[in-house]
Formats: C-alpha cells, sequence, structure tokens
C-alpha cells in the first residue's frame, strides 16, 4: 500500500477509534446529536479526512473512498447504538416513575345550565300531561305581542312591560304570549300547547334582568272551565315541587284573561311552617307559608275574536311562569345575577 493511501487510512481509523472512546460521554439526546455533528456533520471530522482524499492520485482513490465509507458507516453504527441506548434508558427512567396505582385525572366536562335543567324538567311535565311544544320569533310585531292579547296602544301594561323597540311597530317579545297567538292562528281548537323561551323588558336590577325565560301553556276547547285549570296546575306543581305541596289561587289581572289568578305554593324551605328550624323567619316566603310561582287564568274572549275563534263556543284557559324564578326556588339560589354571570364555580354544581 503507498504511504499516502496508508496514512489516509490510518487518519480514518483513528477517528473511528477516537469516537469509540467518546462511548458514555453524551449523556442526553442533544449532547449525542452535538457528537455526530463533530463527526458526521459538514464540517465534521470525517468532511476533513476527505479533503485530503481528493488530493490521493486518481489510482487509490476508489480504494481510499470504500475505507472512508466504512469508517462513516462504522461510527454512523456506534452513534445510531447510542441513540437507542439513550432512548430506552429515558423511557425506563419514565416508567419507573409511573405509579399505575395512582387515581386518574378525571377530564372536565361541561353540564347544562340550570335554567336549561329547570325549562326542560317543565316541558316534561307539561308535554306528560298533554301539551305541544309551540315556537316563534323574539322580534315581533306590535300586533301578535301586543294587540291581539288585548293589550291596545296607550294601554298601561305596555309600559307596565317596559318593552324594548327595535322600531315603531317591532319589540322584542315581552313574554312568550305571541308564540300561542301563532298557534291558534295556524289551526281550529281543540289546541294544547306550550310556549318556551326568551322574552326582553326594559329592566334591570337586582330582581330583574333584560333578558329572561318563560314558559306559558294554551289550552282551548269546548267546555274548558276554571276547574281544569286548577286541576291542571295543581298536577303541575306537584310534579314539580312534590307531592306534598299545597296550592292555593290568589284573584289578580292580566289584560288576556279574565278572571285571572296569581297562583302561590307552600314554601319550598320551610314547607310553609314561616319559619325555619331554629325558629327564625323564613327568608324565602318572608314568613308567610307561601310563595308566588306563576300566574293564569281563562283566555279572555278578546283574544279569542282577535284570532277569529268564537268566545261563545269556545273557552281556555293560559298560564305563565318565569323560569328563573322557579330555578331559584328549587335550588335555593338567593341571587338572579347568578344565572348571568357563568361562574364555572356555580354552574359546575348542577352537572
Ligand atoms: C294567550 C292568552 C293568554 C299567559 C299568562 C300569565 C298569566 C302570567 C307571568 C308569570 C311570571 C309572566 O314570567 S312572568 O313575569 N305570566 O302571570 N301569563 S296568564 O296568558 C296567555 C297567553 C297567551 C293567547
Amino acid at each position: 500500500m503507498s504511504e499516502d493511501l496508508k496514512t489516509f487510512v490510518e487518519g480514518l481509523e483513528s477517528l473511528a477509534l477516537e469516537c469509540e472512546a467518546r462511548k458514555g460521554q453524551a449523556c442526553s439526546l442533544k449532547e449525542l446529536e452535538d457528537l455526530r455533528v463533530e463527526f458526521l456533520g459538514r464540517k465534521g471530522k470525517l468532511a476533513a479526512n476527505m479533503a485530503t482524499l481528493a488530493k490521493l492520485p486518481n489510482e487509490l482513490k476508489p480504494e481510499a473512498g470504500r475505507t472512508a465509507n466504512e469508517v462513516k458507516n462504522r461510527i454512523t453504527e456506534l452513534i445510531d447504538g447510542w441513540q437507542a441506548d439513550l432512548v430506552a434508558a429515558e423511557a425506563a427512567e419514565k416508567l419507573s416513575r409511573f405509579d399505575p396505582s395512582m387515581p386518574g385525572r378525571k377530564p372536565w366536562a361541561g353540564s347544562l345550565h340550570p335554567v336549561t335543567l329547570v325549562m326542560d324538567e317543565i316541558c316534561d311535565i307539561l308535554t306528560g300531561l298533554g301539551f305541544e311544544h309551540a315556537s316563534g320569533p323574539e322580534v315581533e310585531n306590535d300586533w301578535h305581542n301586543f294587540e291581539a292579547l288585548n293589550i291596545p296602544p296607550e294601554h298601561p301594561a305596555r309600559d307596565m312591560q317596559d318593552t324594548l323597540y327595535v322600531s315603531e311597530n317591532i319589540v322584542l317579545r315581552t313574554h312568550t304570549s305571541p308564540m300561542q297567538v301563532r298557534s291558534m292562528l295556524g289551526r281550529k281548537p281543540p289546541v294544547a300547547v306550550i310556549a318556551p323561551g326568551k322574552v326582553y323588558r326594559r329592566d334591570s336590577d337586582l330582581t330583574h334582568t333584560p333578558m329572561f325565560h318563560q314558559i306559558e301553556g294554551l289550552l282551548v276547547d269546548k267546555g274548558v272551565s276554571m276547574a281544569d285549570l286548577r286541576g291542571t296546575l295543581t298536577a303541575f306543581v306537584r310534579q314539580l315541587f312534590g307531592t306534598g305541596t299545597e296550592v292555593r289561587f290568589r284573584p289578580s289581572f292580566f289584560p288576556f284573561t279574565e278572571p285571572s289568578a296569581e297562583v302561590d305554593i307552600s314554601c319550598v324551605m320551610c314547607a310553609g311552617k314561616g319559619q325555619n328550624k331554629d325558629g327564625s323567619t323564613c327568608r324565602v316566603c318572608k314568613g308567610t307559608g307561601w310563595v308566588e310561582i306563576l300566574g293564569c287564568g281563562m283566555v279572555d274572549p278578546n283574544v279569542f275574536k282577535s284570532v277569529g275563534y268564537d268566545p261563545e263556543e269556545f273557552t281556555g284557559f293560559a298560564f305563565g311562569l318565569g323560569i328563573e324564578r322557579v330555578a331559584m326556588l328549587k335550588y335555593g339560589i338567593g341571587d338572579l345575577r347568578m344565572f348571568f354571570e357563568n361562574d364555572v364555580r356555580f354552574l359546575e354544581q348542577f352537572a
């Protein structure tokens, strides 16, 4: 072998030996990568040796090239082997820290809003009693929201309800009643519908929000009486609040019903006693033993005339309740604002 070739080959061999001697020096994948660059990189030690290959006479180049390739493969195999060892060691270390007996972390899951829960429960009870779901727009015209419900222009109820106007004739519905008006316009009696949804009023303080949820029910047929109203609502509140719930009807006034009544139930907090176990006054019913839960009445003949029903032929009852109020009573929530703040600590209690 010529001297030139010998020197070249020896240079390569000592490079391989140098690399072998570095075993154990690279303790991490990063350090190992640095080592790979040091020996095999574009500006590394092997590349420096290869520069001298170009200076060898042509007839020696094939032999020199073969040796260079062998050395490159040897170094590559070395480093690849160390890398595999490091990866395996890291995995074993991780596994040694893994405690399969440790309880897992529960994935976080959302839950239904209490207003949705109560709305669904009420809808289930009322559909169980035979009512069908009605629907309709939240942006309504004056006629469906007021006029058809016996609330003419200048009627004080329009102030009472603090309407949010979109334009002179268009409002955000102030109650869910326009949905029942639309239901009646679409068919002849018997009609038994419930109308759940958002309603809007220009009202905002501790106990009022500009948007809240209502559900109303309407039954129209031949011979529907106040007794049917009482029976239906008593069955309804007993399913919602428990079979022991007492119910009382107080005379009231609404433009769309005549006669009208407000319904109280025995207090959900103190079971109608008016006081807590320690003798203090119940904060929910303020000592009266009763809480107001809904409004109702026999549909006013003028409402029937608006939708083309003959009030001599048909009678009906209607009722309405606010969902947030029911949710506050059911879950013992003292502050209406809780429903609208979207605080997860509040919401996740209903999961
Ligand atoms: C038609 C005819 C009559 C629905 C009724 C009430 C009484 C009532 C309130 C309860 C609390 C609204 O959310 S609240 O502020 N509602 O007191 N609603 S009778 O009467 C109707 C509805 C539709 C066609």
